[in-house]
């Protein structure tokens, strides 16, 4: 690929993603002016962590997947979805008894406003939302909920927080951190293309390689976040840098060295390449891919 059309897809695929960021926070206003959220003490502090920005890369992979071909109302079900599964696991995150993080997209935490119970209850509001949001989704309702519960249960999401937790100070060899990768972040990336396919009424055959895409894309996201962990700055980032050092965490920079992570970074981008060759997504879908593997937040 020529450098100056690269370029010119990623300022596209940019362009792009803000468009679809737009799209998505005017569909979740929808879902949540027409939802009941509960108590005000709860609503307020839901809509505090969904709302408090964000790159809104999933929906976004959503859109990217299933946007010629979904229903509209569909589409937007399993953006939502997967993005509050993403929040819920960014305020859950965020607590003492994890990472204990005071900034999160660039304002405090939840439990740092609305303290640690309430913070719990966001995070178990929103997964909740989650799935109501996954139920209303049209005929592919079924296959979306099993998909988002596989990916962000104990197989996936939730399980490779336990392996990232358990593998403090262990000094993880790279195939140990690949798995805390492959299952806290890229299985809910491969979720969310996975949704868009069955969004947009995909057979099974390309179900299975959206899920590939994301999956690939996600390696390289999380390959990425372990770089910008050490080089980024919390102004830029919108979370504290140095976390992970901090927490003697098993990275790829701790394994590989920062120059073997980025190597590494680079060979998932290019693995993501191929998928989305294999899914025609174009020169949009390899904008996306370059875009996030060069991303600074
Ligand atoms: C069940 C108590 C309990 C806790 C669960 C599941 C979990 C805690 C945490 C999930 C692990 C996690 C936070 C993974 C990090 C994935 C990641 C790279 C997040 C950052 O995503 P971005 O950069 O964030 O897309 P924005 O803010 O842009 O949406």
């Amino acid at each position: 690929m020529e450098l100056s059309s690269k370029l010119g897809d990623v300022e596209d695929a940019r362009l792009w993603l803000e468009g679809s960021r737009q799209w998505f926070e005017t569909s979740l206003e929808r879902f949540l002016a027409r939802t009941d959220l509960g108590p005000a003490a709860l609503s307020g502090a839901v809509e505090y962590a969904l709302l408090g920005g964000g790159k809104r890369v999933r929906p976004a992979i959503v859109r990217l997947i299933g946007g010629d071909c979904a229903a509209a109302s569909t589409l937007e079900a399993a953006a939502i979805a997967v993005e509050c599964i993403h929040t819920y696991s960014l305020v859950h995150d965020d607590l003492p008894c994890m990472d204990d993080d005071d900034l999160r997209r660039g304002r405090p935490t939840v439990h740092r406003v609305y303290g640690e119970a309430t913070a719990v209850l966001v995070g178990d509001a929103l997964q909740a939302l989650a799935f109501e949001a996954a139920g209303g989704a049209g005929r592919s309702a079924a296959a979306m909920t099993v998909a988002l519960a596989q990916a962000s249960g104990p197989a996936g999401m939730v399980g490779g927080q336990g392996l990232d937790l358990a593998g403090e100070g262990q000094d993880l060899d790279v195939a140990a951190v690949q798995d805390v990768h492959r299952t806290k972040t890229a299985a809910l990336l491969g979720a969310s293309a996975e949704l868009g396919a069955l969004a947009g009424g995909a057979d099974d055959d390309r179900v299975r390689a959206a899920r590939e895409f994301g999956r690939s894309l996600g390696m390289c996201f999380q390959a990425t976040d372990d770089v910008l962990d050490v080089t980024g700055d919390a102004l830029t980032l919108g979370k504290t840098p140095g976390k992970d050092r901090g927490a003697a965490k098993g990275t790829l920079v701790a394994a590989l060295g920062l120059e073997g992570a980025r190597v590494e970074a680079s060979r998932r981008a290019s693995e993501a390449r191929d998928h989305a060759n294999l899914l025609g997504l174009g020169p949009l879908g390899l904008g996306l891919i370059e875009l996030l593997l060069r991303r600074k937040s």
